[in-house]
């Protein structure tokens, strides 16, 4: 099989509700990138990366879609059914730019799931269940408003909560921890503290010393591994590692050095799905859960997260987070949604979701 045209999309997703505050990043729209792979079978794939802003990772739309014009014309004639090979000839092509090269990445699973008539979740080793645990990322906010979204959630039937902090007094930050765990308590809810790195580590030391009885993890609290690795001895609750997650080398390092816990980990930050495999086996190998998210996207990330989530030992998984419930529309007449805190695996062939003819518009760009 050969890929015969490449079509980038760029499109709008609004937030519902918006904007969602995070400690680095307030967002009212996202402006999420579409490929569409055709090949000379007339079988299609489709991929996706959408940053969640320009300042929550060093990501953004325009600079995905930038290395995607750099790649794809190079791109013409290769097999879409060989992604490690696609992987390395991307590399040849153009140094980093993995979250770009992610929804090359994922259109080519789709598309070899689709040529071989299996599920995603097939060809990166089957899934485990059909119905995927999610968990609900709540905005940084006063402590009654978390408070009454976590219990609303917990309601709901998710089995873990991110409460998004940082980025303000540290005061404030206690005090949610404290209400939503008033709230939640003895209802065998897991909890992160997701400081989206906006914590200095006087503030995070201060944050696990008030709160040793709460149980939450710590996700990314500081900016830096370095940062981390000053309060790792000092502070009282597990740490996860997300934004600095940059890349497999990354994770090992992490890993191997005892700096965190476990991970929040993006499909399209590591690379797409075949990396997200190896970093899935590589915690496996060190029993460190994490989760399966993206940053933000659609229902073709929402369909790849939920695939790799699917394949995880469920003890070490920690979720997969969709922006489904924050954002309006669906790609295709189902989409793919949290309902009761869990994401039913969608069915296939490869992603098992096809959008809706014409639903991006006209292409930014073409090649083939
Ligand atoms: C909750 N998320 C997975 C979605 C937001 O974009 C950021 C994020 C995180 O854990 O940092
Ligand atoms: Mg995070």
């Amino acid at each position: 099989m050969k890929i015969t045209e490449i079509h980038v999309y760029a499109h709008d997703l609004p937030v519902k509700n918006g904007p969602y505050v995070m400690a680095n990043a307030k967002v009212w729209a996202l402006d999420t990138t579409l490929v569409k792979l055709v090949t000379d079978t007339g079988l299609v794939g489709w991929g996706e990366t959408c940053p969640v802003g320009p300042t929550y990772q060093p990501h953004h739309a325009r600079g995905a879609r930038a290395a995607l014009a750099e790649m794809v014309p190079a791109l013409i004639g290769a097999n879409p059914l060989q992604p490690l090979l696609l992987r390395r000839q991307m590399d040849g092509l153009l140094n980093g730019h993995r979250y770009a090269k992610a929804a090359i990445d994922i259109a080519a699973y789709d598309l070899t799931g689709k040529a071989y008539g299996v599920r995603v979740a097939d060809l990166l080793g089957g899934a485990i269940t059909e119905n995927v645990p999610s968990y609900y990322a709540t905005g940084v906010g006063e402590p009654d408003d978390i408070a009454r979204i976590a219990a609303e959630k917990v309601a709901e039937g998710y089995p873990r909560l991110q409460i998004k902090i940082g980025g303000r007094p540290v005061e404030a930050d206690i005090a949610v921890l404290r209400k939503v765990w008033e709230v939640i308590r003895g209802k065998g809810v897991r909890l992160a503290a997701d400081a989206n790195r906006g914590l200095t580590t006087r503030d995070a030391l201060r944050l696990s010393r008030e709160c040793p009885d709460i149980p939450f993890i710590m996700e990314q609290p500081c900016n830096t591994l370095e940062e981390i690795a000053a309060i790792r001895g000092k502070v009282h609750h597990g740490i996860y590692i997300d934004e600095n997650g940059e890349d497999l080398a990354i994770v090992i390092r992490a890993a191997g050095t005892g700096l965190c816990d476990g991970f929040g980990m993006k499909v399209t930050r590591i690379g797409g799905l075949h990396a997200m495999a190896t970093f899935r086996d590589i915690c496996e190998a060190r029993s460190m859960p994490h989760t399966c998210d993206d940053a933000w996207g659609g229902d073709i990330i929402a369909a790849a997260c939920t695939h790799i989530g699917s394949t995880v030992q469920p003890q070490l998984l920690e979720g997969v987070w969709l922006a489904e419930p924050y954002i309006e529309g669906t790609y295709d007449r189902e989409g793919v949604k949290v309902v009761g805190g869990h994401i039913k695996l969608p069915e296939g062939p490869g992603l098992g979701v096809v959008p809706e003819d014409g639903m991006f518009g006209e292409p930014e760009f073409s090649v083939g």
